[in-house]
């Protein structure tokens, strides 16, 4: 069955010019692109996109960061999306991500992690409705 998940390829990631070398990866594993925009994001809104970390001693320079530039917001579809799209990605921190993932490649710290993937189909459709409140 269809599934659809959610991500975002920071500001680090586009500020390095791989925002097709991220995107071919998701294509090349036979998943779908439904959605995509290049967008800015404020504080406020970052607050709602990781409303579950506000209180993580994280939290503030990943806000900071979050909106220091433009970032891509896609909706990624195909069987399993969620799952198949965090195995691309990699682990969160980039030192133990699996060789030939987004992080391993691309990443630059814990923080500064070029991309991320919703963490469950229930968060996927939350986060797609907040970031495409119009379908
Ligand atoms: P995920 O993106 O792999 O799902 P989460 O635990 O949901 O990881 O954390 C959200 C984001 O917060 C990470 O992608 C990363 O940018 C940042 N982050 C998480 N843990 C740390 C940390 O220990 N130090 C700095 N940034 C972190
Ligand atoms: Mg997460």
């Amino acid at each position: 069955m269809t599934e659809r998940t959610f991500v975002i390829i920071k500001p680090d990631a586009v500020r390095a010019g791989i925002v097709g070398e991220i995107l071919s990866r998701y294509e090349r594993e036979g998943l779908g692109l439904e959605a995509i925009e290049m967008r800015s994001i404020d504080g406020d809104f970052a607050d709602r996109h990781y409303a579950a970390h506000l209180e993580r001693d994280f939290y503030p320079p990943l806000r900071e960061f979050m909106t220091s530039g433009p970032v891509v917001a896609v909706v990624v579809s195909g069987p399993d999306a969620v799952r198949r799209v965090r195995t691309i990605h990699g682990a969160t921190d980039p030192a133990e991500a699996a060789p030939g993932t987004i992080r391993a490649d691309h990443a630059t710290s814990v923080r500064e992690n070029a991309v991320h993937g919703s963490d469950s189909p229930e968060s996927a459709e939350a986060e797609i409705a907040l970031w495409f409140p119009r379908g």
